[in-house]
């Protein structure tokens, strides 16, 4: 199909808004305008995808289904403009109109439907999925609600809705000739029929699940693949003679109960509710989903007993898990296949995904929860857990294997077994992770079934985290490696390696890198009126707020910076901005502390003569992708400080070092893959390796001690018991360090263990910043070295280890 110019596509615009909003060009606000290009694009890809799908039917492509309960896309307007090639005549089309195309970008609301990492990938890998042409579809809920917008209110954090509707609905489809109904509590019971056995599953209550696509454009590519969000919508219409009889609560109560489905995005990182409504959701949009694919797989003419040749179900962490019992269900009780055929089709169709070994993050769920509210996948439940017990029995002989790898056990379902017995792959998310899984997490399952155990480490769509929101390195790229080849094939960046004697390559270097800051400070200033300094060194740590995480390492070590800086003025020498970013879940209280002293910080160094110009500390309220779009180009060092071996992958540490970045980091998740890259003298490591970590708690850690032995420590602590000017006592982070409170042994992620030698990897690394020949040369290495973690790579490795698809090479 051609491509739009500047003309059609001002056109087409211009009649979008004319229809959909009555309005001309210089009438629009620019929340029409977001939402008029939206619509022309979306038609544009809409076309395209139809196109895709014939083809796909005709060739008989094997499919991915990828299942996640979050899809964190951020905004869409650039990047479908940027993959359909159109994005220098929307530039255009948009200036003619009279509108500054930077100002309309920016009142896209991002489609926020995710917490942190986990939710960004599934979003970079259907980009990718699309751009390698792999026949791919993404499924979760249509929230009403992202995650949360964070208000910082005298110092704390304040969540505020987040309805991503009102604009971002120009980029859904709604799709009502595909729903699908599900059913939650009733009873189950057989029934006889003509010498069959049935099973019968009524009463409860009945939802619709109604689809709303967003069509996905690949880049440089005419495939199109779909992210399908399930809308929740109740059965029964509302009932008017209640409203005539006076009843209006009672008369909208059933529609009240199912559009709660698909309200709000669940605001927990790395931490599993064991709420109602949660299984709800869950159960909702696997059951949706799986009669979805099923049904498509029938309609080809296909059998269900190839289903696994024709389908593959890619479950990102344990969300999901149901689909494992849900084919069961439709294979069995709506498709009469016996119990060994549908299992021996589900265990080859089904792949799991494991992001943590956070062990608050694991899902268990009560049996009497699950029995009341999906009775037949409880029988299903308890059927696949009877198996698999008498398999691991059989296996090892051992009691206490057996309760280890147990899918009902103690009154609970545990999720991560169920997908592991129910998939034909379990996979880590970076090469640290994996191996902790088999040695570790899994190393029951994995001493029985190996050849299941895989590693796939995660990465970036480079495209939007480099190239979209970094316009001056992607031309200096293009222009040092011969061409714009390295969109496609990332691996190409490694031909700027030899650019790093280069002086003049180093100076525009140092320069994009300079101009971005300088574009980030302006930013800052008019949206949140904070004066940066441009000329200090931008050092970030912008992620969730956890304590694995150890904003609060951070933290501790500015303050001794701080009380350097009181001694001597001069101690000092080359300017420091300290940046942070993060959403704390809103029920985790330590991180909502975190957050308030990293103000109280920020607000006492503001108020100190002696920092001016030497020392601030920002606190950037509502850390979101758009947010991150603009400050990650304008880094300078990234933080990656999380305990050894807590941290699955991070994604975050990737997309900085693309934008040149160093990483200050412990050797955990993919910063052991970035360290195998750079090699120690290429980034600031620090920090007890993985290993270390487990001895050292196996022989008994004292924080007390260090906290005596090291002054400067000691001190620092110190004043963060005793707070700052605002008067605000940080005492209870204090006891939780040295001594421990509410239930938590002191320090359990280990600051105190590794602060020497993180103020050492800091001190190292002001130093190396004072030699920018230094500094940019490690940049230029980071940059060249970071095609690794282009999410196309990872897409490749899911493609040939774990789905065995055909993609675009
Ligand atoms: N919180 C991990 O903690 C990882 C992402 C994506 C996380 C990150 O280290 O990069 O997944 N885990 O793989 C998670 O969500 C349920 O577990 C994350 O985003």
């Amino acid at each position: 199909m051609k491509n739009f110019t500047t003309e059609t596509l001002q056109q087409a615009i211009t009649d979008k808004l004319m229809i959909h909003f009555g309005k001309a060009p210089e009438d629009a606000t620019e929340a029409e305008i977001v939402r008029a290009c939206a619509r022309v694009m979306r038609d544009r890809i809409a076309i395209r995808g139809v196109e895709t799908r014939t083809k796909t039917r005709k060739q008989g492509d094997k499919q991915v289904h990828y299942l996640s309960l979050e899809f964190l896309m951020g905004r869409s307007l650039m990047k479908n403009a940027y993959n359909l090639g159109s994005l220098k005549m929307l530039n255009e089309a948009l200036t003619n109109m009279g509108f500054t195309p930077a100002d309309v970008f920016e009142a896209e609301p991002d489609a926020a439907l995710g917490n942190g990492g986990l939710g960004r990938l599934a979003a970079c890998y259907i980009d990718s999925m699309t751009t390698l042409e792999i026949p791919a579809t993404g499924y979760s809920i249509c929230y009403d609600l992202g995650i949360f917008k964070q208000k910082i209110v005298d110092g704390q954090q304040v969540e505020l809705p987040d309805s991503w509707k009102d604009v971002g609905e120009a980029w859904l489809l709604p799709r009502p000739e595909d729903t699908k109904w599900v059913r939650f509590g009733g009873t189950v019971r057989d029934q006889w029929d003509n010498g069959y056995l049935h099973i019968v599953h009524e009463g409860g209550q009945v939802v619709r699940a109604v689809p709303c696509d967003m069509e996905i454009a690949g880049y440089d590519t005419d495939h199109v693949n779909t992210l399908r969000l399930w809308d929740a919508q109740p059965t029964k219409q509302v009932d008017m003679s209640m409203y005539s009889r006076g009843e209006y609560m009672k008369a909208t109560e059933e529609e009240a109960m199912a559009e709660v489905i698909a309200k709000v995005l669940y605001p927990e990182d790395n931490h599993y509710e064991g709420k109602s409504l949660r299984l709800k959701q869950q159960y909702f949009f696997v059951s949706a989903t799986v009669q979805h694919i099923v049904q498509k797989h029938v309609e080809a003419g296909r059998p269900l007993t190839n289903f696994h040749e024709y389908n593959v179900i890619q479950i990102n962490d344990t969300h999901p898990a149901l689909v494992v019992p849900e084919l069961m269900r439709i294979f069995i009780d709506e498709a009469g296949l016996d119990w060994e055929q549908a299992w021996d089709i589900t265990t080859q169709a089904v792949a799991y995904t494991n992001h943590t070994v956070l062990a608050e993050a694991l899902e268990r769920w009560p049996q009497d929860l699950f029995q009341t509210l999906l009775p037949r996948i409880w029988q299903i439940v308890q059927e696949i857990s009877n198996r698999w017990q008498a398999k691991v029995d059989n296996h090892f002989h051992n009691h206490s294997i057996t309760a280890d790898m147990a899918i009902v056990w103690n009154g609970e379902i545990r999720m991560a077994n169920l997908c592991i017995a129910g998939g034909m792959a379990v996979n880590g998310v970076s090469g640290l992770h994996s191996e902790i899984l088999r040695k570790d997490v899994f190393k029951n399952a994995c001493n029985m079934e190996p050849h299941k155990f895989k590693n796939v480490t995660n990465g970036i769509d480079h495209r939007r985290w480099l190239s979209e929101i970094n316009p001056e390195m992607d031309s200096l790229i293009c222009e040092l490696t011969g061409s714009n080849r390295y969109l496609s094939h990332a691996d190409d960046m490694m031909k700027l390696d030899a650019f790093a004697d280069d002086k003049t390559v180093l100076a525009k270097l140092a320069e994009i890198k300079h101009a971005n800051k300088v574009r980030f400070a302006k930013h800052a200033k008019k949206t949140r009126g904070v004066i940066l300094n441009p000329d200090s060194i931008f050092d970030v740590q912008v992620k969730r707020l956890h304590e694995y995480k150890r904003q609060l390492l951070n933290v501790v070590h500015i303050i001794s910076l701080y009380q350097k800086l009181q001694d001597d003025p001069n101690a000092i020498t080359v300017p420091h901005t300290f940046l942070f970013g993060a959403k704390a879940a809103p029920g985790y209280q330590v991180a909502k502390r975190i957050i308030h002293l990293i103000n109280s910080l920020s607000d006492e160094i503001d108020h100190n003569p002696a920092c001016k110009g030497k020392l601030q500390v920002v606190f950037l309220e509502n850390y979101r992708v758009s947010l991150a779009e603009q400050l990650i180009p304008a880094s300078e060092v990234s933080q990656q400080i999380s305990t050894a071996g807590k941290e699955a992958s991070g994604t975050g540490n990737m997309k900085f070092m693309m934008n040149g970045a160093l990483t200050v980091g412990t050797l955990d998740g993919a910063n052991v893959e970035m360290h195998g890259l750079l090699g120690d003298e290429n980034m600031f490591l620090f920090g007890l390796h993985a290993h270390e970590v487990e001895q050292l708690i196996r022989d008994g850690y004292d924080p007390q001690r260090i906290y005596q032995e090291n002054a400067t420590l000691h001190r620092a602590l110190d004043a963060l018991r005793n707070g700052f000017r605002d008067g605000v006592r940080y005492d209870d982070l204090y006891q939780r360090l040295v001594y421990g409170n509410h239930g938590s042994c002191a320090d359990e992620y280990l600051l105190l263990a590794d602060f020497a030698d993180y103020a050492k990897a800091e001190a190292r690394m002001s130093a190396t910043y004072a030699d920018p020949t230094a500094w940019n040369k490690m940049s230029l290495h980071n940059i060249a070295r970071s095609g690794l973690f282009s999410a196309d790579r990872s897409i490749a490795d899911y493609a040939e280890t774990i789905w065995h698809t055909n993609y675009r090479k």
